[in-house]
């Protein structure tokens, strides 16, 4: 959540060349086709009269209506162009916000298909390059290098990041197609070197803001000095922060795979055990898994189960509400683009060492080129050495009998550094049927300075607004909030929520099905509930009662007639947002206080926070949506699901953060006609071996 843009920078090179040949609908756009899209805006007399320069702050696929992707089978789709080919852009030119289509389709002669400018609140994500240059003008802005040097250090040591800066009911600037793009900088003590954690040192107390538009700095503010924290024991490179362990170092991690890898990837398309499903990109959601069918071998056909799922949006609002603070309430998604901060995976640590399918990513930066994102998407086989499923029978003629099966899953990993933090995004697909979905977060903390060097002079909790995790550092307390769309269509495209809730019951004492009276008093049951409209498809998980959420399409049934489905099983990273209802951040991701949403699909409603998420207003997010109460039953319906973390920082947490993962799960519910991991087979013998890692 919080810029800084050198990095990113070096990831990322310019690419000369395409270019892969279409293959299927859903494919992110080729670097032919993004350069494509974007001549033609560059071009089209659309933009004329609205000034120069004209910058893109997204570029994606904008797909191809739902029935037209779903009437075609995924699988056989492999080939021609069938379908035409769009770009979605979003462009700023003379102040406002364009909306293009692009029709990519022969990319020698591409054509702007329809133009819009947006009117409302809200703007689209920051590019790469505005926020390098912001940092550039601010590096040479004298009251910035006044108050540098009153704390006696020098602007060489000094780099400053760009910041949203939210929106809180300033009606003027945050409006409309004439409103100021503003944003807020604030910087940090680079120290020459000392230590390359950048985000450790502070320069508390000063504030700017910038108008990305003109790229001027419009307002300054030095409030307070504070020590800067020293650098000492903040560095992180390996050989800067002590031998390991006392010696005991962990033995290397080696994945053996004597039969080779067990996936495919077919140009986006991923082919494993019995799952098949597309792995897409998009600049501002990241992985884009789509199109994901099942296997049923007893059924001897493919099962549809997830047309579309993505990151949505990462909320994350802090809570210090003091001045350099109060607006630290970024949506990383929409401000600052999880694609976009794809960083290049590490074989044998972010991926393993050995046995892994790498994928590029293209996007397109600001001047419209393409950028390649180079190995930001892995594909691997896990084995944890844990038990799929398992039976010992000590009973019976054969006895004793032992069956176990090793869970064995497929990984599509992303991982995103948006600025300080580090999102690892993982979907992994089970042999059971089940997706599994994992976020983990890693990275440095935000951490503002202050004088405080032990805990001790600290008076109240309001004082800090966080732990004190070294001199002169605090970690400040704030929330993760990572909305998932999740577009199910399970055995088809009409689905309905039901709510199975779990309920108490006193026993009467006099049998349904006859029978004497038995002593036992209460029991429980499932009350079982279709939820009629979107009002109905809300669940706070947390606080109500007891209850299981499933998705079923009401018209398929298993032969003993129950609603074939899928059941989301929340992991326990179910924190909902605390802030109060006519807060600000809180208007602006009104969705955060429940942890599912079902609404009827709709192709324009996929960023939870709206498509203009920086400085948006709440006008248009997945809870504006919502009030429309629209039918959800029998129908294509998308499951939001957000997975919320209350993040109260230790010392651990400094100077890097250990991992913390959260998860939910989809799992099969009635779907298949029994476990569909009884035809899994055994293990074969492991063969001896001494390997070495990449062998
Ligand atoms: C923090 O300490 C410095 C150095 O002693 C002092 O100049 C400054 O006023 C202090 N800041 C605050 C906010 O108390
Ligand atoms: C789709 O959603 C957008 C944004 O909420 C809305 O303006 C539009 O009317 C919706 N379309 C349909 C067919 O409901
Ligand atoms: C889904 O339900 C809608 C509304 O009831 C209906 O119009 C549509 O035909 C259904 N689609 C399918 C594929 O059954
Ligand atoms: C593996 O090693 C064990 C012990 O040395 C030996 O008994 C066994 O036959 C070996 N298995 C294979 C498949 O080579
Ligand atoms: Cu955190």
């Amino acid at each position: 959540m919080f810029p800084l843009v050198l990095a990113i920078l070096i990831t990322m090179a310019v690419v000369a060349m395409p270019h892969p040949v279409l293959s299927h609908p859903l494919d992110p756009l080729s670097p032919l086709e993004l350069t494509a899209a974007t001549s033609a805006v560059l071009a089209s007399p659309l933009l004329h009269g609205h000034g120069r320069p004209v910058s893109f702050h997204y570029v994606g696929l904008d797909e191809p209506d739902k029935p037209d992707v779903v009437s075609r089978r995924h699988r056989a789709a492999a080939h021609a162009l069938l379908l035409p080919r769009r770009a979605f852009v979003i462009a700023r030119a003379g102040g406002a916000s364009h909306e293009l289509r692009v029709d990519v389709t022969d990319t020698a002669a591409p054509s702007v298909v329809s133009h819009g400018v947006h009117r409302g609140p809200g703007f689209p994500m920051f590019t790469t390059e505005e926020q390098v240059a912001a940092s550039a003008v601010a590096g040479r802005y004298p009251p910035l290098a006044e108050s540098v040097r009153r704390r006696g250090l020098a602007m060489g040591d000094v780099g400053c990041g760009v910041f949203s800066m939210g929106w809180f009911g300033d009606s003027g600037d945050g409006d409309g197609e004439a409103a100021t793009r503003l944003a807020k900088m604030q910087c940090f003590v680079t120290g020459g070197g000392a230590t390359a954690n950048f985000y450790a040192r502070p320069l508390e107390g000063v504030t700017m803001v910038v108008d990305l538009e003109r790229m001027a700095i419009v307002g300054f503010r030095d409030r307070a000095v504070y020590a800067v924290p020293k650098a000492d024991g903040t560095d992180y490179r390996a050989g800067k922060a002590g031998p390991p362990f006392n010696g005991a170092v962990p033995a290397a991690g080696v994945v053996v795979q004597p039969e080779g890898k067990g996936f495919h990837i077919d140009g986006h398309v991923v082919r494993w055990a019995n799952w098949e499903f597309h792995v897409g990109f998009d600049m501002r959601a990241g992985t884009v898994i789509s199109a994901a069918s099942v296997r049923d071998a007893d059924a001897g056909a493919w099962r549809r189960v997830l047309s579309r799922g993505f990151v949505s949006e990462v909320f994350v609002p802090y809570m210090d509400p003091e001045e350099e603070w109060y607006f630290h309430t970024f949506m990383d998604a929409g401000e600052y683009g999880l694609g976009v901060s794809a960083v290049p995976l590490q074989p044998g640590a972010d991926c393993p060492p050995s046995g892994a399918g790498y994928m590029d990513a293209y996007y397109a930066s600001a001047d419209g080129s393409p950028v390649r994102s180079g190995n930001a998407i892995c594909v691997f086989e896990r084995y944890a050495g844990d038990v799929a499923w398992r039976h010992t029978e000590v009973a019976g003629p054969d006895a004793p009998v032992t069956e176990v099966r090793p869970d064995v899953t497929l990984v599509v990993r992303m991982v995103a550094t948006v600025g300080n933090y580090d999102y690892t995004f993982d979907w992994e697909f089970k042999t059971s049927g089940s997706i599994k979905t994992v976020v983990s977060l890693s990275g440095i903390l935000e951490m503002k300075a202050t004088n405080y060097t032990h805990v001790s002079q600290i008076r109240s909790a309001d004082d800090a607004h966080g732990t004190l995790v070294a001199e002169n550092t605090v970690g400040v307390y704030h929330d993760h909030f990572v909305t998932y769309h999740l577009d199910l269509d399970i055995d088809g495209t009409n689905n309905s929520f039901v709510k199975n809730t779990i309920v108490p019951r006193r026993n009467s004492g006099v049998p349904a099905t006859g029978g004497a009276p038995t002593p036992r008093r209460s029991y429980w049951t499932v009350l079982r509930e279709v939820a009629e409209t979107e009002a109905q498809g809300q669940v706070d998980v947390v606080n109500g009662a007891p209850a299981e959420l499933l998705f079923v399409n009401p018209s398929k049934k298993t032969k003993i007639g129950n609603e074939v489905g899928y059941r989301l099983d929340p992991g326990g990273a179910t924190a909902a947002s605390l802030l109060a209802d006519d807060d600000y951040p809180q208007r602006r991701a009104g969705y955060t206080k429940k942890q599912v949403w079902v609404t009827p699909y709709n192709k324009s409603e996929k960023w939870a926070s709206g498509l203009y998420a920086d400085r948006s207003t709440g006008d248009d997010n997945l809870a504006a949506w919502s009030k429309r109460n629209r039918r959800i039953k029998d129908e294509d319906i998308v499951v939001w699901y957000t997975v919320g973390l209350h993040h109260i920082p230790y010392q651990e947490d400094f100077p890097v953060m250990p991992t913390l993962s959260a998860a939910f799960e989809l799992r099969p519910a009635n779907f298949f006609e029994r476990n569909p991991l009884i035809r899994a087979a055994p293990p074969r013998s492991s063969p001896n071996c001494s390997c070495s890692p990449g062998s």
